[in-house]
């Protein structure tokens, strides 16, 4: 039998993951921390009465964060009481393809009722994410629309500053519909009827979008959670992820500052203080705030139906009492530019160009998206990419929407968005504008198969995908 050592060695050489017999299996259970993930259909009560009924991860979607730490083998059980193949995705990690959990990548799936065991060593350190990779198509209650979702905090901290408290928030929404602007207009009947006649009668609408009935912040809508108690003086560390399915968020606190020190868990070459948060779906910051401004506050969704529909949160001060409050915020908007040291990038091996189009034909009023004139196909052919080379991604959005851009087992450098120098910047999602432009540095250090994709479900259902092989 394999001593811990001889097996931590074994992990290292393979790349930070193994998979393992059953017999191996029951004698590592001592060995390593195990993460039991149950995959189950669940109740949410996100406010009285308002009851969703969604599937996810055992532990719930509370914001408290899975803690791991950086380097440490966790032995991942994961059991699926669902009726569907799952893909459990572990965003943000540098593990090999078997285990980052999606189809494209041929990683492992649980079935219908069924278990896999694995061991994940979790890297980079600082703020990751796990969620389900299964395609949704029209079903808005599969994959990132579900509540398949958890924080997850790669320990040990990166230098974040200090502070006093330790907040997670992970952000959703729930109950989605399809819907178009025509429609929207006709009040009179419900969403899913719109749909169902829709399609029945083979209308050409413009695009379908997704929009959602409620939202939530840590499972729970605006008023109806515990408030976040803070006192006067206190330093904040805020950790937020934005969870949802398909939209990006605004997030205020009237009266303060973030001063972000992390995008998606990588600390920022030059923190900066900003009165609106940007997050594109799978982002997250890490950002302090000072609390020098007592009473009752919303933290916030800056649009006035979403904070409605719940997003959002209540701070309290200490001996402070009443109804919370909101007030619009001015400021700059949010920018990557500003967290960047806007130092010359190093010289690139490799550019490849990443042009972006909605297709002009629609299917039965259902969106297609091309990267190269090319809707994603299972059969196609990854693209090769080489180890330790830098590779200079160059992308042309031509649509009209915003697309969070995600590179799996990967973490690339932000060179420049619209123009304007964002050097220094790492992540694993960034946003890219209607008709803009971003250049991306990609210097790959996990071999195999890695998905990149519009973390948008509906984009990436709609073919807005793209396969790469390191080798
Ligand atoms: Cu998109």
């Amino acid at each position: 039998m394999l001593t811990r050592r001889e097996l931590l060695s074994l992990v290292g050489k393979a790349g930070g993951a193994l998979l393992l017999a059953p017999s191996a299996l029951a004698s590592l259970r001592n060995s390593f921390p195990g993460l039991a993930l149950r995959i189950t259909p669940t109740k949410v009560e996100i406010a009285p009465g308002k009851v969703i009924q969604t599937v996810a991860y055992n532990h719930g979607i509370d914001g408290s964060p899975l803690r791991m730490h950086e380097g440490e083998p966790v032995h991942v059980q994961v059991a699926n009481d669902s009726d569907v193949e799952e893909y459990v995705h572990w965003h943000g990690f540098l593990v090999p393809a078997s285990v980052d959990g999606t189809m494209e990548e041929r990683s492992l799936s649980v079935p219908p009722g069924g278990k896999v065991d694995y061991l994940l060593v979790p890297r980079p350190r600082g703020s990751r994410y796990v969620h389900s990779h299964a395609m949704a198509g029209r079903d808005l209650t599969r994959g990132t629309y579900s509540g398949q979702f958890s924080f997850v905090y790669v320990e040990p901290r990166a230098s974040l500053g200090d502070y006093d408290q330790e907040i997670f928030l992970s952000t959703h929404e729930w109950e989605g519909y399809f819907t178009n602007d025509e429609l929207d207009e006709e009040a009179t009947e419900t969403p899913d009827q719109r749909l169902r006649e829709h399609i029945a009668s083979e209308m050409e609408p413009d695009h379908w979008e997704v929009a959602y009935k409620s939202a939530s912040i840590n499972g729970k809508a605006l008023g109806h959670g515990e408030p976040i108690r803070v006192k006067e003086g206190q330093r904040v560390l805020f950790h937020i992820l934005n969870a949802s399915a398909t939209e990006n968020i605004r997030l205020s606190l009237p009266g303060h500052l973030f001063h972000v020190v992390a995008l998606d868990g990588n600390l920022v070459p030059r923190q900066n203080d900003v009165a609106i948060l940007e997050l594109g779906v799978g982002e997250r910051v890490d950002a302090v705030v000072e609390m020098y401004t007592p009473g009752v506050w919303i933290f916030g969704s800056n649009d006035d139906v979403s904070r409605e529909q719940g997003m959002g949160v209540v701070i309290e001060y200490a001996g402070r009492a009443g109804k919370p409050a909101w007030r619009d915020p001015t400021g700059q908007d949010w920018d990557y530019s500003l967290f960047s040291n806007a130092e010359a990038p190093d010289k690139a091996d490799v550019t490849l160009p990443m042009v972006i189009d909605r297709a002009m034909r629609s299917l039965k009023g259902f969106e297609q998206w091309l990267i190269n004139d090319h809707a994603y196909s299972d059969s196609d052919a990854p693209t090769i990419l080489h180890s330790g080379v830098r590779h200079r991604f160059s992308f042309t959005n031509n649509s009209d929407d915003w697309h969070p851009l995600h590179f799996h087992r990967s973490r690339f450098e932000l060179i420049s968005i619209d123009g304007k120098p964002t050097t220094g910047i790492y992540k694993d999602v960034f946003v890219i504008k209607p008709f803009g432009t971003a250049i991306v540095d990609l210097v790959p250090t996990e071999l195999g198969l890695t998905l990149f994709h519009c973390h948008n479900q509906l984009h990436m259902d709609s073919g807005f995908k793209k396969v790469f092989n390191t080798i």
